[in-house]
């Protein structure tokens, strides 16, 4: 296994992060002129989301080549030199597979819906009739999971989009097209993948009906998902390479196989549980008010299980599916500053890798979008009227899709406080944020109190302390409420971290003698961490 513990990835939504020809689109270019930017911050790896050829309905989570770059975000030559240039910096490129289907724009799909039978078995078709689709399951933007095809007398599954075909990973012709879309990138220098839900690769026997919920149990980690990721590495020789795994509804027993090293599966693993705390019995689209005593159960159940089991977590609050976390769990009008640096010191000490998410280390915010043609994101559209549909005004579920939608964290990155925030000369695909001009790269680059200079500090200490790389975690203080507290140890070594999640003060009762503070959000720590103000963090050192 490649050593991944003591590294921090930073992720970037190309389209959103910098564009370098005036087409209001992001691009590899405009990755390229920011590679000293990224250097600066500390960061190890770049996750950039699909370049692939793409119709873009899902923003190139439908891809329609996985050889090939979309001219929208450049050319080979382009992606070749952004890999020789960042690894030049120490940086490495790891690219984003989207593994469990296919555009229905890819040849592929295109030969299958002409009838060719070999082609009918890369994805997955299933008899019907126009009214009696082969299951009940609901895809994840809303509406049934399977399109019927008319000339065919036939329904294919679309867990997403139904401009995203499932691939039916049970046909090895399909597992070696894909090993070989990863042989390829790995020949031209890529040191790293991010797979995209590739839990769900692995489909059921038999298709039920499912009478409980919207069918996920039936594919979720499903049959055969170990053994086809297993070959998939062990194929394309990728072990010592950083993988990490997107895992839909996963749960921590399939995550402890998926990341251990034992398996020689993958590095890492996403899981969403601690992101899923305002929601109400599991639903996106039912809000309540975050629940910080269960998200403190889940950090800990997943950080300890995967510890007792050589397990490894990837760390972190934000990508490009998410709502800005200084916008949902932190304050992002009166403590925006003190509540962002908070959150990431939560999550940045602890046993795992950690993800930057572009513009969290700046402490970006929610869109505040106020008319739904503001919205881009095709599953925003579809919640949008099924909320309609489902009797919801218009400003209740402008409402709900403002707390939720995917684009909270799809506007343009904020460079500095020229037009179009620096971003583009002209105007970006998606609304920029007004607060552009005081929320900005440039203003975190000059000010040593900035976001920007706080993650800096923490990506710098994860590289000089083994304790926070490799050390055990406990948690501790655990009723203690709105705080999250653990210790990390490693022989003599020890550090703890106090982060209160409210924007209360809490009083702590303890005076942790013999420790020192060596970061904090406030100017300096009251007695030692005795007493937390409003979102205050801090981490103790043992002395
Ligand atoms: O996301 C998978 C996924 O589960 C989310 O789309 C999630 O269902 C959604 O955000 C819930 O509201 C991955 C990608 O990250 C996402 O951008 C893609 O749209 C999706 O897969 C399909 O490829
Ligand atoms: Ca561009």
């Amino acid at each position: 296994m490649g050593n991944f513990k003591n590294k921090t990835i930073y992720q970037i939504y190309v389209r959103s992060f910098k564009d370098s020809n005036g087409d209001g689109i992001g691009d590899i270019r405009g990755i390229i002129e920011k590679l000293n930017y990224l250097r600066r911050l500390g960061v190890d790896y770049l996750w950039l989301t699909p370049i692939f050829t793409s119709p873009q309905n899902d923003n190139g989570y439908d891809v329609a080549d996985y050889l090939n770059v979309d001219p929208l975000f450049g050319n080979m030559a382009d992606l070749e030199e952004l890999i020789q240039k960042a690894g030049e910096k120490g940086i490495g490129i790891m690219l984003d597979m989207v593994f469990n289907h296919t555009s229905t724009k890819h040849e592929w799909f295109k030969r299958a819906m002409a009838g060719e039978e070999e082609f009918l078995n890369y994805y997955i078709f299933k008899g019907g009739s126009p009214d009696t689709p082969p299951t009940n399951w609901k895809s994840k933007f809303g509406g049934p999971a399977w399109a019927y095809v008319e000339n065919l007398n036939k329904y294919y599954l679309h867990l997403f989009d139904e401009t995203q075909a499932d691939l039916n990973w049970g046909n090895p012709a399909v597992r070696e097209n894909l090993k070989n879309v990863i042989r390829f990138w790995k020949q031209k220098g890529i040191k790293g993948f991010r797979f995209d839900v590739i839990n769900l690769i692995s489909k059921p026997e038999v298709f039920e009906m499912d009478f409980e919920g919207d069918g996920r149990r039936f594919y979720t980690d499903g049959p055969l998902v170990h053994e086809y990721i297993k070959e998939l590495v062990r194929d394309t020789g990728i072990i010592d390479m950083v993988t990490v795994g997107e895992m839909s509804s996963t749960s921590l027993e399939n995550c402890i196989k998926y990341s251990n090293p034992a398996e020689e599966e993958l590095s890492m693993c996403f899981n969403f549980h601690h992101l899923k705390i305002d929601y109400k019995d599991q639903d996106k689209w039912q809000v309540i008010p975050p629940d910080i005593e269960k998200l403190k159960g889940l950090f800990e159940a997943w950080q300890i299980g995967m510890q007792k089991t050589d397990g490894w977590n990837a760390l972190f609050w934000c990508n490009h599916d998410q709502p800005r976390i200084v916008s949902r769990l932190g304050d992002d009008k009166a403590y925006r500053v003190v509540s962002a640096k908070m959150l990431a010191t939560s999550i940045h000490l602890m046993r795992g890798t950690p993800y930057i998410y572009q513009g969290e280390e700046l402490g970006m915010t929610n869109a505040y979008f106020t008319d739904i043609s503001q919205y881009q994101d095709i599953e925003s559209h579809n919640y949008y009227k099924i909320m309609l549909s489902q009797g919801k005004s218009s400003s209740e579920a402008l409402k709900i899709i403002g707390l939720r939608s995917r684009d909270n964290s799809r506007t343009p990155m904020q460079w500095s406080d020229e037009e179009y925030a620096g971003f583009s000369k002209n105007k970006p695909w998606i609304s920029l944020l007004d607060n552009y001009k005081s929320i900005n790269a440039e203003n975190g680059l000059n000010d040593d109190n900035s976001i920007f200079a706080y993650y800096q500090k923490l990506i710098r200490l994860r590289k000089e302390k083994a304790v926070i790389s490799e050390g055990g975690i406990e948690f501790i203080l655990p009723n203690t409420k709105n705080l999250l507290a653990y210790r990390r140890y490693l022989g003599p070594e020890e550090i703890i971290a106090l982060n209160n999640f409210s924007n209360k003060e809490i009083i702590i009762g303890q005076d942790f003698k013999g420790y020192k503070a060596i970061l904090g959000n406030y100017e300096s720590p009251l007695n030692g961490g005795q007493t937390l103000r409003a979102f205050e963090a801090v981490v103790l050192e043992k002395q």
